[in-house]
């Protein structure tokens, strides 16, 4: 037995270094794709083996989008099906639409797709639908009325995270001055949500005053850029909320270097605790808010096998199940979103707890 036990061993061991080794990067022009092959230790017993889930994150450069699309890998892994990642470098709906083409002709299971844009993906998308594709829409939404039908694990309550943001800025300004929204893309869907529901919150702190918003496109340079161009047109700016993991570490690298601002400006927003800690701890960021983004792509992952499989529906109040996170409930639809599934409230990092963070 022990014989028996120690050869299935090296076989599952062999298995997984030949297929950890086939891991494959392709790369077109703006396009790139890796995939991700199962380890053989598939565990959930409804969901169907041999899956084959396509990621279509805002882009495969952010930071964010990469350990969000490792945790889909890992679900899918330990469901005994594979990850292909696959998006443009830009955020843009142009640049997600050969990666939907590419999974509609690899018969693809699923797609997991975070929105650059709320419609301008949905013909595509319900062309992968009607070819019998399950579509979830993670991160940021798409809106494409009934056709197709899909599922949106939210990270959060859409609005406590919007107010929430005007609620940290308010208390760290004592409620009073200029304020602007360093953003990601102007189109997409999640960053507008949560635009709406801070303007919203806003008119409880009639003193303070939202100037501008502006928009890095989830890039480094670009959102350095419209930082600079904020400064300079609002000299008595008092607070920034950057909603985004790429605008806020580039304003934080920024005010870093230019610490006379930080004695008149407050920056706070979604941010990686990865990225942020050296900025929390020397006073540059006081708070900033979000998610496990890993945790994220999970759910989506285990979503995406569960709607493939059928043990998994877009029934309000329908569960399903999502490993190591437990049981998820789908929400009804509601005024902007179709049925949806809510990972859990955000995080508050500080210098109290920065540390505690690895993603
Ligand atoms: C950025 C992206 C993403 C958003 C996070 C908080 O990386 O814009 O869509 O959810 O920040």
């Amino acid at each position: 037995m022990d014989t028996a036990r120690t050869v299935r061993r090296k076989v599952t061991l062999a298995l997984a270094v030949t297929l950890v080794g086939a891991v494959v990067a392709a790369c077109s022009s703006s396009t790139t794709t890796t995939t991700t092959s199962p380890t053989g230790s598939a565990t959930a017993t409804s969901v169907k083996k041999g899956l084959t889930v396509y990621f279509i994150p805002k882009d495969t450069q952010n930071p964010y989008e990469v350990i969000a699309d490792k945790g889909g890998q890992r679900a899918l892994q330990e469901l005994g099906g594979k990850v292909v990642v696959s998006s443009g470098t830009q955020d843009t709906a142009a640049a997600q639409i050969p990666s939907i083409q590419a999974a509609i002709q690899a018969h693809a299971d699923a797609i997991v797709i975070a929105g650059n844009d709320p419609s301008a993906l949905c013909p595509s998308l319900n062309q992968a639908a009607t070819a019998g594709i399950k579509i979830v829409a993670f991160d940021s939404d798409i809106s494409c009325g009934s056709s197709p039908v899909h599922l949106f694990i939210n990270q959060a309550n859409t609005e406590q995270i919007g107010t929430s943001e005007v609620d940290l800025l308010a208390k760290a300004i004592g409620s009073k001055g200029e304020i602007a929204i360093l953003s990601a893309a102007a189109s997409a869907t999640n960053q507008n949500a949560w635009i709406g529901y801070m303007k919203q919150q806003l008119k409880k702190y009639p003193n303070m005053k939202l100037v501008s918003t502006v928009y890095g496109n989830d890039d480094p340079a670009t959102s350095l850029t419209v930082l600079q161009g904020l400064l300079s047109a609002y000299p008595n700016l008092r607070g920034i909320i950057s909603p985004t993991t790429v605008g806020i570490s580039t304003a934080a690298q920024y005010l870093d270097t230019h610490k006379s601002l930080l004695s008149t400006l407050t920056l706070t927003g979604l941010g990686l605790p990865s990225q942020m800690k050296s900025y929390v701890h020397d006073g540059t960021v006081k708070q900033f808010e979000l998610w496990n983004p890993d945790n994220l792509g999970y759910l989506a992952g285990y979503a995406a096998a569960g709607l493939a499989s059928g043990s998994a529906s877009l029934k309000a109040d329908s569960k399903f199940e999502a490993g190591k996170l437990g049981s998820y409930t789908v929400l009804a639809p509601s005024a902007t979103t179709g049925p949806s599934v809510v990972l859990g409230p955000p995080t508050v990092f500080d210098i109290s707890n920065i540390d505690k963070f690895n993603f």
